[in-house]
């Protein structure tokens, strides 16, 4: 038996695994199953001890591309294999995520907006693609397409990653010194890594005061990696130029959090890159299959690492 954990989406999932595996029995949370019998599990967010008395329980299937909040649970046993998304779609949501951002920073759109509410006319300094210089934290399925893409349209970009990979037209770096030299060359700062025992607090005050004075920062892989109070500080120091936030250390963002109201902060409720259900169960169905043969399927976690 296949049980789903999707509550805002339940039935456009159901409807699609169903029709996709017609020999398994698909089961819908929070109808009550014997938890003995679960064999496979599709998940985003399930509640404490959702996996309780699964003993049978051979995979979860996470219905994104992070598992943060999976591997820090205690009901999961390390035998059971964890599989995310790979890309499904992400990557070029998260692209063009990006290039709001960037271009938002580039073509100085805050400053215009500024001065808009001002009724002023004044052309500012413009400043290249090629002049641009992008720093991108994390390489993988996401982050990965995301650098290749910004350099493709003429973005200077370095990339950072824990094995430091080359990918086309990204100049790859690694380990601490790598970070801090990506941090000094940075005009635009885009964070795309899992939040995992090395990467919580890792955009902390000290990492954020090596950015060039005006540098911008995008962060869309997790709020637990960024320092918001020293964000916030940065700014008002005129460190930071601004920021483009979509996830935050608490979520939904506080309704008193200064990040709302700040004028050189855009925020967004976790959408840079959604689940897109067809993709999403076609992964899960192949990566199933593949399991169900002794195959290692895409998007195996390594729980060691953490993603
Ligand atoms: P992947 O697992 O494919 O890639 C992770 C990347 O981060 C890899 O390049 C990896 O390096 C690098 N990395 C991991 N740990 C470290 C470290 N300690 N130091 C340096 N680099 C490190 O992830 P995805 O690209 O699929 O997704 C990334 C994250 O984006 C997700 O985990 C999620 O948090 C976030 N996300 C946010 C969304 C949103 O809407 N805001 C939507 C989707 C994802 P290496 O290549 O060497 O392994
Ligand atoms: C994800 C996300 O990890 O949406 O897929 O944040």
């Amino acid at each position: 038996m296949l049980y789903l954990y999707a509550p805002q989406e339940a039935d456009v999932y159901q409807a699609l695994l169903s029709r996709a595996m017609p020999g398994r029995e698909v089961r819908v949370w929070p109808e009550p199953v014997d938890a003995a019998s679960v064999r496979y599990a599709v998940v985003w967010g399930p509640p404490p001890g959702f996996f309780a008395g699964m003993r049978r329980l051979e995979a979860v299937f996470v219905l994104g591309a992070g598992v943060d909040k999976l591997m820090a649970r205690d009901d999961l046993p390390s035998s059971v294999a964890v599989v995310r998304l790979t890309d499904a779609g992400m990557a070029q949501q998260m692209l063009e995520y990006a290039l709001y951002g960037v271009l938002h920073a580039q073509r100085r759109m805050g400053e215009y907006q500024h001065q808009q509410s001002a009724a002023q006319w004044r052309p500012l300094p413009a400043r290249l693609a090629s002049q641009t210089r992008i720093g991108v934290l994390g390489l993988g399925e996401i982050g990965g397409k995301v650098a290749m893409g910004l350099a493709t349209l003429g973005y200077r970009v370095r990339g950072w990653s824990r094995s430091g990979k080359p990918l086309e037209g990204v100049a790859a770096c690694k380990g601490e010194t790598g970070l801090e030299d990506l941090l000094a060359d940075s005009d635009i700062l885009l964070n795309i890594l899992p939040a995992t025992a090395d990467t919580r607090g890792l955009l902390n005050e000290r990492r954020l005061q090596g950015l060039p004075k005006g540098a911008f920062i995008i962060n869309a892989g997790r709020g637990e990696q960024l320092d918001q109070n020293a964000v916030l500080g940065l700014l008002e120091r005129g460190h930071l130029a601004g920021a483009l936030l979509d996830v935050f250390s608490e979520e939904p963002l506080p309704v008193s959090h200064p990040l709302w109201r700040h004028p050189a902060v855009l925020v967004t409720p976790h959408i840079a890159a959604m689940t897109l259900p067809e993709e999403a169960v076609s992964q899960i169905t192949a990566n199933l299959a593949a399991l169900v043969r002794g195959e290692k399927p895409a998007g195996l976690v390594e729980r060691a690492r953490g993603y």
